[in-house]
């Protein structure tokens, strides 16, 4: 059974009509993608739409494809097969569809190759993000996509019609409409009630799966899910840590990146708290920090900013901070042009927030990068996801972060220099050992004015904080 549209069929067919108007004459093909198999082809994982489909047509129906010429859409749709009703029942009508998407004109999809009439090469598509679904539309159009044999599937290089539709889709998709945010700030509402429920479930002794689980639940009795694999860990210095094994102990910093998707629209989060309900000192001076940056970024998120501008001053507050607690000599500002913070803070400080949790890195860095911009080589600044200007409507996440990891201070080539200079102090960063990683991350929206925090409520002050941590566990 497929879901239907949440929004009345005007939203859906505004957007349709604003790309018609960026993409004049091509003939467009945007693909629903299916549920990937799991251990055998009717055991699937649960299918997730393919996001441009969904921002369009405002529903999964899988390996639906919409296909748009000027402002004519047309859907087509795979014909249930045989006792479909029986095991998944009732689909809605294709009237039912086409009422509710506004999309008119609605296809069996084994007629979709009559659209090729116009010739497969003047189609403009977006490579779809499922393998499965992005072979089928390479043999259809005739596109020679690679498909890696490693677990990440890059973005396929695009050209001519491709690349045209991509840049008018990330156009659209920048700046979020007022549908968009009312789903974006539904997402944030049950991430606050999911972070709640985290602090409330961790206590000494318990497994980090336990948090996970009260997380979660939140989330799906929301009837939201997940928008990426929550990352709940005592090891906040290993990134993306998704791995929930551990016993949490006294003394441990638990670290929650968690944030709940709803009708598609993802939220990102990140809090971290003491296990045992009270920061010691040294993770309190570093919390603070860490806490300082991330203020004073939020307060840059305003029209017309840098992004990677907002990245490089969050570093410097950081930085700031931590020669102020003696773990760093020196001038932070040269500190910070060498590349000092990246030893502690080594990722970027945040993305694009809409659909996709990295909104749009389907596409690789077009979307996150403009046009005249690329990666920087340095280490640290090479992994920033985001160098554009800011605009009122985008939603960007600001997460700054201090970590302690094995690697990267192990590494004579990336900390020589600092060691050798002694502008690292290594005898006093042994006293915050009890540290090995602290994230703080929101959601904010550039506004004409002051930045709005979708995430505001989730509490991030050590005493709010404190006051939640274990009070649902043993009561
Ligand atoms: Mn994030």
């Amino acid at each position: 059974m497929l879901s239907l549209p949440t929004q009345p069929p005007e939203v859906y067919q505004e957007r349709r009509l604003r790309l018609a108007t960026r993409v004049a004459g091509a003939t467009t093909m945007i693909f629903a993608g299916r549920a990937r198999p799991r251990n055998y082809a009717a055991n699937t994982y649960a299918y997730r739409p393919d996001s441009h489909f969904l921002y369009l047509v405002g529903c999964g129906i899988q390996q639906a494809v919409l296909v748009g010429e000027g402002d004519i859409w047309e859907l087509y749709l795979p014909e249930d097969p045989p006792g479909a009703a029986l095991w998944h029942g009732e689909s809605p009508s294709l009237e039912e569809i086409a009422a509710r998407t506004g999309v008119a004109r609605v296809h069996a999809l084994r007629t979709l190759s009559s659209r090729l009439h116009v010739g497969a090469d003047r189609i403009a598509t977006v490579p779809a993000i499922d393998p499965l679904t992005r072979l089928s539309q390479g043999a259809l159009l005739g596109r020679a996509w690679a498909l890696h044999d490693d677990a990440e599937l890059g973005p396929a290089p695009l050209t001519g019609g491709d690349a045209a539709l991509a840049d008018a889709l990330i156009e659209l998709r920048l700046r979020h409409d007022d549908a968009a945010l009312q789903h974006l700030r539904a997402a944030a509402e049950g991430t606050y009630a999911a972070h709640l429920a985290g602090m409330a479930a961790t206590a000494p002794g318990r497994l980090e799966h336990a948090v996970v689980a009260a997380i979660e639940a939140e989330m799906l009795a929301r009837g939201m899910q997940p928008a990426y694999g929550s990352i709940v860990s005592v090891h906040g210095e290993v990134l993306h840590n998704e791995g929930h094994g551990h016993t949490m102990a006294a003394g441990d910093l638990l670290l929650v990146d968690a944030g709940a998707e709803h009708a598609g629209w993802a939220s990102d989060v990140t809090r971290t708290w003491p296990v045992s309900g009270r920061y010691t000192s040294t993770q309190r001076d570093l919390y603070q920090v860490v806490l300082a940056a991330q203020r004073a970024a939020i307060e840059r998120v305003r029209p017309g900013a840098r992004y990677r501008d907002i990245h490089l001053y969050a570093a410097l507050e950081l930085t700031r901070g931590l020669v102020e607690l003696g773990i760093f000599r020196g001038e932070p500002e040269g500190l910070v042009e060498r590349g000092a913070h990246a030893l502690f803070f080594p990722h970027g400080l945040g993305h694009l927030l809409g659909l996709d949790v990295h909104d749009m890195e389907d596409l690789g860095d077009r979307a996150g990068y403009a046009p005249d911009r690329a990666r920087a080589q340095q280490f640290g600044l090479g992994y920033l996801r985001l160098d554009r200007d800011l605009a009122p409507g985008m939603l960007v996440t600001i997460e700054p972060g201090f970590y302690q990891v094995p690697a990267i201070l192990a590494d004579r080539g990336l900390c020589g220099p600092f060691d050798d200079s002694g502008a690292l102090d290594r005898a006093r960063l042994a006293a915050f050992a009890d540290v090995r990683g602290i994230r703080i991350e929101d959601d904010v929206l550039c506004t004409e004015g002051a930045p709005e925090v979708l995430t505001a409520a989730i509490p991030k002050d050590i005493e709010a904080i404190e006051r939640l941590v274990g009070r649902g566990v043993g009561a």
